[in-house]
């Protein structure tokens, strides 16, 4: 079986996202995610011009060899562009191997481990009451482990929260008000935020506070600092919340110094995850030989794949580290549902981010996954289970959307 086309497809509907398609010989096709959030015409290019001309003519069914001779052979090491390139290449071949052999994906990674993927859903608001109203909404659609954002009072916008504020602008502006928090705006240049750390610190614990009186202690609650704090900023916010029991504490520090968990660690029991910036296993290396985190963030798109992340999964399951893969919109329903079909076969599985896509991205990506009772699983059909429309895609052309920057109160740059 030999790659005889593969097609970088970029589509926008609801947001963007990049597709690689390959195509062998007898005609299956797969699909990989290769979406890089602000900056997907990189990836795009990266595959277009340097790795689809080496795919032509390949052995369709030697995945980890073509991931060896991607990584390797790129002399470069690491980096999200390389490493959501890779993704795509090896998620697509998985897929193809998977439908070759007429198989769910899951049965080809060592068949189920579980009945289904427990999920966490985002709650946010501005102030309490539509927090609660948010909560209650999710708690209705069966969600069974919660995030919560909410506002900070002198911050006029936060990351994470969901409300009008946060309505894309461009063809679908208005559309998504409290569907679901979307953080890329649609606009030639970053937006820009605002953001006090000790503010931060100051509101959160009484949030915590007030959601745990309100939902009881059952509820599994998790939290996102989203990479503002310092070692002793984040202990000091891990000790605070040590009272509501949170399921983690994510991105507590900037992820690049893994070395920074260590100070971390020493003052909480509040577990933490970390990684959906990350892209390789030596991204983790000490986090997880010293098990300073409890859960790894990464998702497949970004971390080299199903071979790449399933090697991270691995070494973090003999340091009783469990998976919590990144699942917001700007990874498609095909790095969803490669988490899916992973995440059913890995031992160490923790729990699924599951942010749920605009109503538009499924008519481009037809998808078979269920979510029912809190909780995600595959269907029987072969391979990843997602089709391509390219008819809907060609109504949705790309159109240039970023990550907002963040500034403190004094006008500096600061981490978002
Ligand atoms: O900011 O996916 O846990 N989820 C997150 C996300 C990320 C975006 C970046 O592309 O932190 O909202
Ligand atoms: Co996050």
């Amino acid at each position: 079986m030999f790659i005889e086309k593969a097609e970088v497809l970029i589509s926008s509907p609801g947001r963007n996202f990049v597709t690689l398609r390959i195509t062998t010989d007898d005609g299956v096709t797969g699909l990989g995610d290769a979406t890089l959030n602000g900056r997907e015409l990189a990836v795009a290019a990266y595959l277009r011009e340097h790795v689809v001309p080496l795919l032509i003519g390949r052995d369709a069914h030697r995945i980890e060899d073509t991931w060896q001779y991607l990584y390797k052979g790129a002399y470069w090491r690491r980096g999200p562009v390389t490493m959501a390139s890779i993704a795509a290449v090896d998620t697509a071949l998985w897929d193809i191997k998977a439908k070759a052999a007429g198989l769910p994906l899951y049965q080809l990674l060592g068949g189920r481990s579980r009945d289904g993927l427990l999920v966490y859903g985002h709650a946010s608001g501005a102030e309490l009451p539509e927090l609660f109203d948010s909560i209650n909404e999710h708690l209705e659609e069966g969600y069974r482990a919660i995030r919560v954002q909410t506002g900070i009072p002198g911050l006029p916008s936060v990351y994470g929260v969901a409300s009008s504020a946060n309505a894309r602008t461009g063809s679908d502006a208005g559309t998504d008000a409290r569907y679901d928090y979307e953080p890329a705006r649609r606009n030639a240049v970053p937006v820009e935020e605002s953001w006090d750390t000790r503010a931060y610190l100051r509101h959160i614990p009484g949030v915590f506070e007030a959601v745990r009186n309100e939902f009881g202690p059952e509820l599994p609650l998790l939290h996102d600092g989203h990479h503002r704090m310092t070692p002793m900023q984040a202990a000091k916010l891990g000790k605070s919340l040590e009272p509501y029991d949170l399921f983690w504490l994510e991105d507590v520090t900037p992820a690049e110094n893994q070395e920074a968990l260590r100070l971390v660690r020493q003052h909480t029991t509040t577990p933490l995850a970390i990684g959906e910036v990350f892209n390789t296993i030596w991204d983790y290396k000490t986090l997880i030989e010293e098990q300073l985190i409890d859960y790894v963030r990464s998702p497949v798109t970004h971390a080299g794949g199903i071979t790449g992340l399933r090697r991270i999964f691995d070494y973090a399951s003999i340091y009783q580290i469990k998976s919590g893969a990144h699942g917001p919109t700007d990874v498609s329903p095909v790095g969803l549902s490669a988490a899916i079909h992973l995440g059913l076969a890995i031992p160490n599985f923790g729990i699924q981010e599951y942010m749920r896509h605009a109503p538009a991205t499924h008519e481009v990506f037809r998808t078979t996954f269920t979510f029912a009772n809190g909780m995600l699983d595959a269907a029987d059909a072969p391979g990843l289970g997602v089709e391509y429309d390219d008819e809907a895609a060609a109504a949705h052309p790309y159109e240039a959307a970023y990550l907002p920057v963040n500034r403190l109160l004094d006008g500096s740059m600061h981490d978002w």
